[in-house]
């Protein structure tokens, strides 16, 4: 069993619902008693997370639209009020619009381009730098959730390749910037799951069978595996991983042809 989190407090961004894989991660770290935060993106998912908090030990639930400033400010004040300290911060959060997920990539609008990079990319930079004093000190550990299609070209995937690039580009500018404060921060390549950002993706279906069929493991992955390496990095297991993608995805990364 991985070191205890108690006394531990993490802030996770991008609950939807009990299928998200942020949710997993949620579960993996309460379990192991850090009292959490969770924010949700709009107040049409508010009632669902609070049912689905019910779950878990005594956390504070507050609304948060990543692409604007004033909530993020307002969520981090909260924490100080309510935890007075930050250990783990996990970012869940990606968008774009459907009609950039499908069909060639050079048709993405530049608006489309923007937003996808400003929800899915500039934001962890975003909540990380408000994060950081409430961090000192304390060996804090952030968590990012990526794709593949941020390297290799996933049909459909489209702009959310490009936004994950960045992101994961942000991982290690961050990783190297926070270091010598003696935080870490590392990203989750994850293999396709049924989640609702994936829910009405064209070929979805096709996506998980062909995982089933070529990934050394011969299956796809869980949320509850997903979480778990999430409880990984932000615990002290991982004191000398930084800067990192770490594949949870059935080894399907190592495969050519
Ligand atoms: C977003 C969406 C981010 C779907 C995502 C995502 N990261 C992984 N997926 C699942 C997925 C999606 C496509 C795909 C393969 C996997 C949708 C909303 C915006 C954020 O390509 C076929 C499109």
């Amino acid at each position: 069993m991985p070191t205890k989190l108690t006394d531990r407090t993490g802030v996770i961004f991008g609950v939807a619902n009990k299928r998200s894989l942020a949710w997993s991660c949620a579960k993996a770290l309460d379990s192991q008693g850090m009292r959490l935060c969770l924010t949700y993106a709009t107040d049409r998912l508010e009632a669902g997370v609070r049912k689905l908090a019910e779950e878990l030990t005594n956390p504070l639930i507050l609304r948060c639209d990543v692409t604007s400033p004033e909530e993020i400010d307002s969520v981090f004040e909260e924490i100080e009020r309510e935890f007075g300290h930050l250990d783990s911060l996990l970012h869940g959060v990606a968008f774009a619009k459907r009609e950039e997920l499908a069909g060639d990539f050079y048709h993405t609008s530049k608006e489309g381009y923007m937003l996808a990079h400003e929800v899915s990319a500039y934001s962890l930079t975003a909540v990380a730098r408000r994060a950081l004093p409430l961090m000192e000190g304390r060996e804090g550990t952030i968590v990012t959730l990526t794709y593949i299609g941020s390297e290799r070209v996933v049909r459909n995937y489209n702009v959310m390749g490009i936004a994950k690039a960045a992101l994961e580009a942000s991982v290690r500018y961050l990783a190297n910037d926070i270091g010598r404060l003696g935080h870490r921060v590392n990203a989750i390549s994850a293999g396709p799951i049924r989640t609702l950002s994936a829910s009405g993706v064209e070929g979805f279906s096709k996506i998980l069978d062909h995982i089933e069929a070529h990934s050394p493991l011969r299956r796809n992955i869980t949320g509850e595996e997903v979480g778990n390496t999430c409880l990984f990095l932000c615990s002290n297991m991982s004191h000398g991983i930084t800067g990192s993608t770490i594949y949870v995805d059935s080894g399907y990364h190592i495969m050519g042809v």
